[in-house]
């Protein structure tokens, strides 16, 4: 039986990576942060929380991923853990780049140190190409970051190639766009928007949603794609980089009118920049408004990335188009909202 270690297995990739590998006949660990209220929520959601092992885990703790490895051997580790809120890596970002960027070399030096024959997968992020170079961008577009978040993430990418590189570990980074589901983090745009207008259409809700900048545009996926991705680029020979998107960019301001007609909402919009608002046609209520606090001191205006390398290469394509991501996020918390 293949072992797989999976960390920052709370979170929205965690779930789906951890039951596609128990599909494939994987021994799964899990590896958390302890916090006084874990809840492993999104595990149980996928009703797969009593067939992982979960083990204690901390990126900034060497000694603790050291005795893992030693312990563990695993044949595969999939690094998922971040600080993944580009909008709190101003806020912290010694933190940010403590964790993603430095956290990343603890676990290459443990995995040079006492498993050497782990292959390694890097969640790298199309944050990193920032000020796009290039549209859409490729596996070789120069980066260009623009947020503590982006920098740190641009750091873990280019140590992950030079331990390959440099002492022959099989340490792959996969270049991942946005990649939403109904399990992503609340604070992410797609999901405050979902959880929002679910609010709206169940409770009767009619406080208005605020957004930041509606205009940035985004190349979105589906999580449950991007983690067979995560592990396609483990079975390859080599050990290589590759953009993980599906070559389609939408605004914010597109999510917000297709989930709301989802909802039953014409949104029409009115006024520029922080004066914009989103009415609904039909009721004259006013369901969007654009507040500057949402604006982030720096902005990744648009990503689009190309996947024809993975395609070509590995034969992977996502399956799950925008529309349906928008309907699937959309009546997920729908249906939660009503259950609740
Ligand atoms: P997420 O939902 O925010 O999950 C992050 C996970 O990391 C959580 O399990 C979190 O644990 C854990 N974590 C954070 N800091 C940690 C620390 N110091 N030590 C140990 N664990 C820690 O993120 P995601 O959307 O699943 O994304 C997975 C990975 O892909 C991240 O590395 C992210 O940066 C990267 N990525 C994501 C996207 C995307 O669109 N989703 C795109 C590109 C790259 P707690 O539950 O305890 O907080
Ligand atoms: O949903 P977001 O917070 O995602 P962002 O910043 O693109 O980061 C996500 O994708 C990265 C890959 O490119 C990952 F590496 C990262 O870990 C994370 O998963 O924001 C998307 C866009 C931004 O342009 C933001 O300014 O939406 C804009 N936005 C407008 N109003 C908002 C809001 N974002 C958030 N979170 N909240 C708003 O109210």
């Amino acid at each position: 039986m293949k072992t797989a270690m999976i960390s920052g297995i709370t979170g929205q990739d965690g779930g789906y990576l951890a039951k596609f590998l128990l599909s494939k006949g994987y021994k799964v660990y899990g590896l958390y942060r302890r916090g006084a209220t874990n809840t492993f929520s999104k595990l149980k959601e996928h009703g797969i929380l009593d067939k992982i092992e979960l083990l204690d885990f901390e990126l900034l703790e060497f000694s603790n991923i050291c005795r893992l490895m030693i312990k563990y051997q695993p044949d595969e580790f999939y690094n998922l853990a971040a600080q993944s809120f580009v909008a709190t890596s101003w806020e912290e970002p010694v933190y940010t780049i403590q964790a993603d960027g430095l956290g990343v070399v603890y676990l290459l030096e443990a995995i040079r140190g006492f498993s050497p024959k782990t292959k390694f997968y890097q969640a790298s992020t199309s944050e990193m190409f920032g000020k796009v170079q290039e549209i859409p961008q490729v596996e070789n577009t120069p980066f260009y970051p623009r947020s503590p978040y982006g920098v740190s993430k641009l750091m873990a990418h280019w140590a992950c190639i030079n331990y390959s590189e440099s002492f022959g570990l099989f340490a792959c980074p996969g270049i991942l766009f946005n990649h939403e589901s109904p399990m992503r983090g609340s604070e992410f745009v797609t999901r405050k928007i979902t959880l929002h207008f679910a609010d709206m259409v169940v409770n009767k809700t009619e406080k208005p949603l605020e957004l930041g900048n509606i205009n940035a545009k985004r190349d979105w996926g589906f999580a449950g794609d991007y983690v067979e991705m995560m592990w396609m680029i483990l079975q390859h020979h080599t050990p290589d980089t590759y953009i993980v998107a599906t070559g389609e960019t939408h605004s914010i301001r597109e999510f917000v009118e297709e989930t709301g007609k989802y909802c039953g909402f014409d949104i029409q919009w009115q006024g520029k920049d922080e004066k914009e608002i989103g009415v609904d046609k039909k009721t004259g209520k006013i369901i969007v408004k654009v507040n500057p606090q949402y604006y982030r001191p720096a902005e990744v205006e648009l990503l689009i990335g190309n996947p024809e390398k993975a395609r070509k290469i590995l034969g992977w394509s996502p399956k799950v188009g925008y529309k349906e991501l928008c309907q699937m996020m959309i009546k997920a918390d729908i249906e939660k909202a009503k259950n609740n």
